[in-house]
């Protein structure tokens, strides 16, 4: 909270390349669940961007391979406000391998109704406030950051 107002939590949703031609239902899915979204554009990563953007997984087996991946085709970035947004959209996307995710969430797990194995899980989905802030200025570095002021503006006495 902060004396301008209620401070609504923000988190960055990727749609990955193999979902993308699904990105408007998982829009539709995405206000469906309460959420709003602030920010949105499509972009097509370079192996650059991509990197960069999963820096925490250099050096590991799957590396090169997501990387291949996730610059095969454009991406949806979507800036999602919600009350506890991080924890919220984790909950809807559910397992990272959407083959756990139609194991175990079926009807509800965004990667399980879009997703195909670990890695080919068509959306993403920040893992923390740190990441969620690190994100969201990849991809949108002119989104405001503070929280928006509700109400009249705060009067000095
Ligand atoms: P994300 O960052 O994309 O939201 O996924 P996550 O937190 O659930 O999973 P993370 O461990 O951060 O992995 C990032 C993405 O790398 C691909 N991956 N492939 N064994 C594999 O082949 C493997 N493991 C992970 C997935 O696309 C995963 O979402
Ligand atoms: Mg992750």
């Amino acid at each position: 909270f902060s004396k301008h107002g209620i401070f609504v939590e923000r988190t960055l949703a990727l749609v990955k390349p193999d979902a993308i031609n699904k990105a408007d239902e998982i829009e539709t899915i995405i206000l469906k669940h309460g959420f709003t979204v602030l920010e949105k554009r499509r972009i097509t990563l370079t192996a650059e961007q991509c990197s960069d953007f999963y820096s925490e997984h250099y050096g590991k087996k799957f590396f090169p391979s997501l990387v291949a991946f996730m610059t095969s085709a454009p991406v949806v970035a979507m800036v999602l406000a919600k009350e506890n947004a991080i924890q919220q959209w984790r909950d809807l996307i559910g397992p990272t391998n959407s083959n756990v995710a139609k194991e175990t969430h079926p009807d509800s797990s965004i990667r399980a109704l879009f997703g195909t194995n670990e890695q080919k899980n068509a959306v993403h989905g920040s893992d923390s406030a740190v990441s969620a802030e690190r994100e969201i200025r990849f991809f949108f570095p002119n989104c405001v950051v503070e929280p928006i002021p509700t109400g009249p503006p705060a009067t000095d006495y």
